[in-house]
C-alpha cells in the first residue's frame, strides 16, 4: 500500500488553510512537515507553532521530519502535537535508541532518517524499534534539488534487511519524488512518497487531485 505525503514546506504559506483543503480533497495520506534548525541543515523551516495550527485545522495525520541537532531536546514539544510519525536523523544525535524510545513512549510512531551520506548499518541496532525509515534522496535542507541515484541502492538493501527483520517496515523517500523517480524507487522498496515541488506543488493553479493521482499511477 503506497502512501502519499505532501511536503508542507512547499505549500503556499500565506494560504495554508486553502492548501490544506485542497490536499484533503486530493486525499493525500500524510502531511510531511519539515522542521529545520539552521544547524543540522543550512536552512530554517516550520516550528511547533505552525505545526500546531495545522494540526488544529486538519484531520490529515502529520509526518514530522526533524532536521535538528540533538532532537531529544524537542521530542516532548512535537509528540504533544499527536502526529502519526516523527523522524529524527541518525547522525543528529549520539543517543538514537533513547530518542526513538522517547517518541514511542508517547504513543507516536518512530522513524529514523538517513541523509545520502549516512550509511545503512548505523540504524541496524534500532531497526526492530522503528515503524519507518526515511531515506533521503537529496541532501536535506532545501526543496527543488536533484535526486541522488545512489539512494536506490540504499533503499534496495534496506528492503532486503527489513524483509528478514521487520517485514511491515515503511520506507519513505524524500527529495525530487516525481513520475520519473517513483517507479525505480518503489521497485526498490519505497512505499511512502513525499510530494514536493517536483510533483504536488507545481504552482498556485496546480490541480492537486490530478498530481497526487499521477504519483499513485507512477507507483503501480
Ligand atoms: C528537504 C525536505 C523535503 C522537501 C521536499 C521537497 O530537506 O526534507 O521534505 O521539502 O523534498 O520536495 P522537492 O520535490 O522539491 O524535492
Ligand atoms: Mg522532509
Amino acid at each position: 500500500m503506497i502512501k502519499i505525503a505532501a511536503s508542507m514546506m512547499c505549500a503556499d504559506q500565506l494560504t495554508l488553510k486553502n492548501e490544506l483543503d485542497r490536499l484533503a480533497a486530493a486525499k493525500v495520506d500524510l502531511l510531511h512537515c519539515d522542521v529545520m534548525d539552521g544547524l543540522y541543515v543550512p536552512n530554517l523551516a516550520m516550528g511547533p507553532e505552525v505545526l500546531g495550527a495545522i494540526r488544529q485545522y486538519t484531520i490529515i495525520p502529520l509526518d514530522i521530519h526533524l532536521m535538528i541537532i540533538r532532537p531529544e531536546r524537542y521530542i516532548d514539544k512535537f509528540t504533544a502535537l499527536r502526529p502519526e510519525y516523527i523522524s529524527v536523523h541518525a547522525d543528529a544525535t549520539e543517543q538514537l535508541y533513547r530518542v526513538v524510545t522517547m517518541i514511542k513512549d508517547k504513543g507516536v510512531k518512530a522513524a529514523v532518517a538517513l541523509s545520502p551520506s549516512t550509511p545503512l548499518p548505523v540504524i541496524e541496532s534500532v531497526l526492530p524499534e522503528l515503524d519507518m525509515v526515511l531515506v533521503m534522496t537529496v541532501d536535506p535542507g532545501f526543496a527543488g534539488q536533484k535526486f541522488i541515484p545512489g539512494a536506490l541502492k540504499k533503499i534496495k538493501e534496506l528492503k532486503q534487511i527489513c524483509m528478514i527483520k521487520k517485514p511491515d517496515m515503511l520506507i519513505e523517500i524524500d527529495g525530487n519524488i516525481n513520475s520519473c523517480t517513483i517507479p525505480p524507487a518503489v521497485e526498490a522498496g519505497a512505499n511512502v512518497l513525499v510530494g514536493g515541488t517536483a510533483s504536488v506543488f507545481k504552482g498556485a493553479t496546480a490541480d492537486y487531485t490530478q498530481l497526487v493521482q499521477e504519483m499513485r499511477n507512477a507507483a503501480q
